[in-house]
Parts: structure tokens; C-alpha cells; sequence
């Protein structure tokens, strides 16, 4: 039997290489590990639903990690999210699929829901990044394209790993109004570079050297 359609995929996205999904995996434990130590962190515990002071393992907090490290290109849901056919046939997205690209990390950050990773998308990822990618989730707003781009490291119970990158939105708002966080520590090593916290919970940390990750363009069909 030939197929007559082409199915389409849970979604599009950047699939971290093995060695490089690794290697992710350890830089994040290494961030949540150096930031659940600082005492700046330590004192604000509250959001995370913690006694200040007491002690909390961000590690543990964070009880979900995505099987496969991506950066999630287009939600498709199998064809059942309006435009995925469209998404699907564009030539660019077709001239992508199962090519190598380096994705370039700039910042880590944890909020009381998810920990992830920003991805500065280069020209040629943009060309596969929908246009209604940040709309989708706030409307209100206006963002560069590509700001939503992101990895899931991590999410607390009960919560979606759609939410991270809404929580990336979330924290680049606040930079667009000018609210650029407090200073409030610095973290070394694979993850050195500087902590910002941004109120209710929310951190951030500038690395002070870029990741590069491994990944091929793909689609998951799980
Ligand atoms: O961490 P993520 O980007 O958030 O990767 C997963 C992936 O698709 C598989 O679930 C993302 N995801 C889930 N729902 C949506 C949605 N409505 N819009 C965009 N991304 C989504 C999720």
C-alpha cells in the first residue's frame, strides 16, 4: 500500500546529538546544583513553595526531564494544530529536515515551574521558525522572532513542558520594559556567569561563554 498523505509529526524541532545531550544534561544539573547554593537563592525560597532557609534540592524540585533534549520548532500534534500542513510543505522546512545545525545557548534560568535553556537561533534556524511561534502564547505582546526558542531541561510536578517557553517569554518581557533583574550572585565553572533573579521565583544566568550544542532538524512522531 503506497501513503497517501505524508504524516506530519508530534512536532518539528532540534534534536540534541547524544554526546551533546549528555553533556547538557550534566551543565544543567551543574546550574541547579550552583544555584540552589547561593544564599541569595537560598533567601528566596518562597516561590518555590519552601520556609526560607530551608532546605530545598532544586534537583529533586525539578522531578521531570524530557526523554529527548529539543528545541521544539513547530507544535504540529500530528496534524491536528491548524497550519502544520502548510508548516510542513514549506521548502525551507523541507531542505532542513535531517540536517545538522549547532545551536547556540546564552542563558539557563528556573522559574518554580521549568528550567531551561534560551537558544539564540541563528539566520538559517530562523528560516524553519514560525512566524506565530511567540503570538501563539501572548498575543499581547510583540517579541523578535525566535524568542520563544528554547530547551526544556526540566519541569516540577504537574506542570507541561510547553510552559518553558512561556516562562522564556515571560522573563524577555520584562528585559523588553527595561526590568533587567538584580545581580545577585555568580556561578562558575561549565556554568560560569551571572545570576539575576527577576522576582517571583525567577532566575537567570548570563553564561559568560556560549554553549554549542549538536542537533539535527527533525521531527519526533512518538
Ligand atoms: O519543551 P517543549 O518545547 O514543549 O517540547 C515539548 C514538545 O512540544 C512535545 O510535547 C512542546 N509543546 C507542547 N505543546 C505545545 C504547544 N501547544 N505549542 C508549542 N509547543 C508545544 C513541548
Amino acid at each position: 500500500p503506497t501513503l497517501e498523505k505524508e504524516l506530519l509529526p508530534l512536532y518539528f524541532g532540534w534534536f540534541l546529538a547524544k554526546r551533546d545531550e549528555d553533556g547538557m544534561r550534566k551543565t544543567s544539573h551543574e546550574f541547579l546544583e550552583q544555584l540552589g547554593n547561593l544564599k541569595a537563592f537560598k533567601k528566596r525560597l518562597l516561590p518555590y513553595g519552601c520556609e526560607d532557609k530551608q532546605k530545598l534540592d532544586l534537583l529533586k524540585y525539578f522531578a521531570k526531564s524530557p526523554n529527548i533534549l529539543h528545541c521544539t520548532a513547530k507544535y504540529c500534534d500530528y496534524g491536528k494544530v491548524l497550519g502544520s500542513e502548510e508548516y510542513a510543505q514549506q521548502e525551507a522546512v523541507k531542505k532542513a529536515y535531517s540536517k545538522g545545525y549547532t545551536l547556540h545557548i546564552s542563558a539557563l534560568f528556573a522559574t518554580p515551574k521549568t528550567v531551561g535553556a534560551q537558544v539564540e537561533l541563528q539566520p538559517d534556524q530562523l528560516l524553519v521558525w514560525p512566524a506565530d511561534a511567540e503570538k501563539e502564547v501572548m498575543p499581547k505582546d510583540t517579541f523578535p522572532k525566535g524568542s520563544r526558542a528554547h530547551i526544556t531541561l526540566g519541569t516540577a510536578a504537574d506542570i507541561q513542558d510547553v510552559q518553558t517557553g512561556i516562562d522564556l517569554l515571560e522573563f524577555i518581557k520584562l528585559q523588553q520594559s527595561g526590568k533587567d533583574g538584580e545581580h545577585l550572585g555568580d556561578l562558575t565553572g561549565a556554568v560560569a556567569g551571572k545570576v539575576s533573579y527577576y522576582d517571583n521565583g525567577m532566575w537567570l544566568l548570563n553564561l559568560s561563554r556560549k554553549l554549542e550544542v549538536k542537533s539535527i532538524f527533525s521531527g519526533y512522531y512518538g
